[in-house]
């Protein structure tokens, strides 16, 4: 059967490619994700690290991820593990990629099944701790400078068998302890924790945003801490993800981010970004470019398990050009006339409420305030035009405007 021509960065309109200045990371599970799920075996061979690093970057990416794992194979021994990074180095070398993130893998060996730190068992819980500290130690040699946890297995399948309050004292203790190494350590490495509501465990703890930034705020080196927040994993829980990112930005916490796509409430699919949910993800662009996020643009995404090898680089320049494609239909979309005038029009911001407030609490602003005289039913019978306004968007995102 003749397939189609690969889609190569060569092939595609230019105004789109990706290049290096865009920030573009994937991790080394995504594109070497060989398709395996619950139902069914492998559908891709192995891809070398090396490959990987190669293909990403004549794509246009500009950073690798890793989970020790990912490079260094959990038994290895002292010189196999060296002679893997000096081979992974050179490949970073030839090929202009650098390594933005590093993570740990505490999910896939049977040993974390009941989680890792907040393992019922003291053994694991230290094993966890000694396994993350080899790997902050391989990702700053790599050059990492953001540190990710996800605690994929740190939840409950029977209620019974974790005290709730014990297991967020115990992830506290955990993430206390590695920054504390980092800092001993003079590493220059932020953390970022990455929130999931469910699997591979039937409930996770801090499984949102919010849950995140609050528990961020009880540790004791807050400043080194943000959070990594994932599209799949908020659609998961039915959230709006533009508003969790808008809030971790606003705290000055959003020190990494999952690009990909969900189909809504159900297993995380890990979907190309951009492949569903299209209207929320050229909002969460616009949100992210408007803000001047100067982090990664990370795609933990993997392709479809229908997809060979030539398909899973198709699904990685996707993720790399829907973004940049977003990004231009929301400058267009704010470079606007009429979306200008009606949004300046919508906010009144020569309302003298608007300069009222715009001064926060005073004895003066307390007495104007009680002394306004208001018309609630001339203000209820005001129309908000947000017909109009969302029409554009849309016309914008399907290009006819
Ligand atoms: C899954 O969403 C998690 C793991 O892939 C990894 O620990 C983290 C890094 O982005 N995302
Ligand atoms: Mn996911
Ligand atoms: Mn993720």
């Amino acid at each position: 059967m003749m397939l189609p021509p690969q889609l190569t960065s060569e092939s595609t309109s230019d105004q789109y490619k990706p290049t290096k200045k865009d920030k573009f990371s994937f991790g080394l599970w995504t594109v070497a994700n060989r398709g395996r799920d619950p139902f069914g075996d492998f559908v891709r061979p192995e891809l070398s690290p090396v490959r990987s690093v190669q293909k990403l970057s004549e794509l246009g990416a500009w950073g690798i991820n890793l989970h020790d794992n990912d490079l260094i194979p959990f038994d290895a021994a002292a010189q196999e593990r060296d002679r893997i990074v000096r081979e992974f180095k050179q490949a970073l070398s030839d090929y202009g990629m650098i390594v933005p993130m590093a993570t740990t893998n505490l999910f896939f060996h049977p040993v974390f099944k009941d989680g890792a730190f907040t393992a019922v068992s003291p053994a694991v819980r230290a094993f966890a701790l000694q396994k993350t500290m080899k790997a902050i130690d391989l990702g700053v040699e790599l050059g990492a400078t953001t540190y990710v946890f996800w605690g994929g297995r740190e939840g409950v399948d029977a209620e019974a068998s974790k005290d709730p309050i014990v297991a967020v004292k115990r992830m506290r203790d955990a993430i206390n302890f590695l920054s504390q190494y980092a800092i001993d350590k003079g590493y220059k490495l932020r953390f970022a924790l990455e929130p999931k509501p469910n699997e591979p465990r039937s409930d996770t703890y801090f499984p949102t945003i919010g849950h995140m930034l609050a528990f961020i705020y009880t540790l004791d080196h807050p400043d080194m801490i943000g959070v990594n927040p994932e599209v799949a994993h908020e659609y998961m829980s039915g959230l709006n993800f533009v508003h969790g990112v808008a809030q971790a930005l606003e705290a000055g916490k959003l020190f990494h981010i999952d690009l990909n796509d969900q189909k809504g409430p159900r297993f995380d699919q890990d979907l190309r970004f951009g492949s569903e949910n299209i209207k929320n993800l050229f909002f969460l662009v616009r949100l992210l470019e408007k803000a001047g996020y100067d982090g990664p643009r990370h795609f933990d995404a993997h392709a479809y398990r229908t997809e060979n090898e030539d398909g899973v680089w198709d699904f990685a320049l996707g993720c790399m050009r829907t973004y940049n494609i977003f990004k231009e239909k929301a400058r267009r979309f704010d470079a606007d006339p009429e979306v200008q005038q009606l949004l300046k029009e919508i906010n009144d911001e020569g309302s003298p409420y608007a300069a009222l407030l715009s001064k926060g609490y005073s004895a003066e602003t307390v007495r104007q305030l009680q002394e306004a005289t208001f018309d609630p039913d001339a203000l209820g019978r005001q129309g908000y035009s947000y017909e109009k306004l969302d029409q554009m968007s849309i016309e914008h995102i399907m290009g006819v405007r």
